[in-house]
């Protein structure tokens, strides 16, 4: 038995669910409960707080957990990072206050800084030998500078709006973050095969989201050029049309390698371009 920990509400939620539903395990989305069963894999879903999961993978009370790469470097546990998992993808920033004149991290130096993230903090300062006030405060860290209790704050950054509705501005990147799948370092041999499995199956969903169906007529005569820029999996397949003249080419493509390519196949006469997700790829 597998024991999954993901978080119970907030925005790692769904894309956690979402991921597992892909993979094929039926779940339910536990409200209001702390633990369900998963119906057709051996495995028991545990429904937390996120800033608790790398802690309880520690432990062992988890045997794999989803997080915020943020949370996990935060917490320094003593866990493995498994896989990267594409979603819930942030920046953790340092901000101050608009009107303010920024060179360089330097600027830092002296002043008051309001974080929930401490440990990252420190290392950044420590890492750029500046020396500033770190106030470790648990939750609206944007207000800070404006209610007189920091010079400047360092959070979690999506689409830059609660900064900017906050008269502050985004100076300097401290972590890229995405939700990621962790794992106790010292898994038995049947967990880890359960894990290994699960693996297997993100893998294919992951490739699967990166990665488009590509339908497109083209005539015959450029179908080797068009071919050389489409590789597809092994090679893209040719099928003639009722047309004379004109074939079908079907491949696999990379969603931005797609839009890089597309002027070039419209050059090449390629027309009704279909392009369609893939639920799973398995190579
Ligand atoms: O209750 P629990 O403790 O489980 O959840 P939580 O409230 O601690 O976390 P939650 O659900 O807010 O976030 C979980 C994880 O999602 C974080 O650890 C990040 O890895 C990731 N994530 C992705 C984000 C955001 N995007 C995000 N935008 N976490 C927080 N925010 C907040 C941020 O704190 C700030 O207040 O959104 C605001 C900024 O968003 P923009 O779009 O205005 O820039
Ligand atoms: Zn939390």
């Amino acid at each position: 038995m597998l024991k999954i920990a993901i978080q119970k509400s907030g925005r790692l939620h769904d894309g956690s669910i979402d991921l597992l539903k892909n993979c094929g395990l039926k779940i339910s989305n536990g409200r209001n409960q702390l633990m369900t069963p998963v119906q057709n894999f051996d495995a028991q879903l545990l429904y937390l707080r996120d800033d608790d999961i790398p802690q309880y993978v520690q432990d062992g009370v988890a045997d794999i957990g989803i997080i915020g790469e943020n949370v996990l470097l935060e917490k320094q546990s003593r866990v493995d990072l498994v896989k990267k998992l594409g979603f819930s993808k942030c920046r953790v920033s340092l901000a101050i206050p608009k009107n303010d004149s920024y060179t360089d991290v330097r600027f830092l130096h002296g002043k008051k800084i309001a974080t929930s993230y401490p440990n990252i903090l420190g290392a950044f300062l420590k890492k750029h030998r500046v020396k500033s006030e770190i106030h470790n405060i648990s939750g609206s860290v944007e207000i800070a500078p404006g209610i007189g209790l920091a010079d400047a704050i360092m959070d979690i950054v999506s689409t830059g709006s609660t900064l900017l509705s906050n008269g502050l501005k985004e100076v300097e990147t401290v972590l890229e973050s995405e939700a990621i799948l962790v794992a106790s370092q010292d898994l038995e041999k049947e967990r880890k095969n359960l894990l290994d499995q699960l693996l297997f199956r993100i893998e294919s969903v992951l490739k699967a989201r990166d990665y488009k169906y590509i339908l497109l007529n083209a005539p015959n005569d450029n179908i080797q050029e068009i071919v050389q820029i489409l590789p597809g999996m092994k090679s893209p397949t040719v099928l003639p049309l009722a047309e004379s003249g004109w074939s079908s080419i079907h491949s696999v493509v990379s969603e931005s390698h797609f839009w890089e390519i597309i002027d070039q196949l419209k050059d090449l006469g390629a027309e009704g371009l279909l392009i369609v997700p893939i639920e799973k790829m398995v190579l």
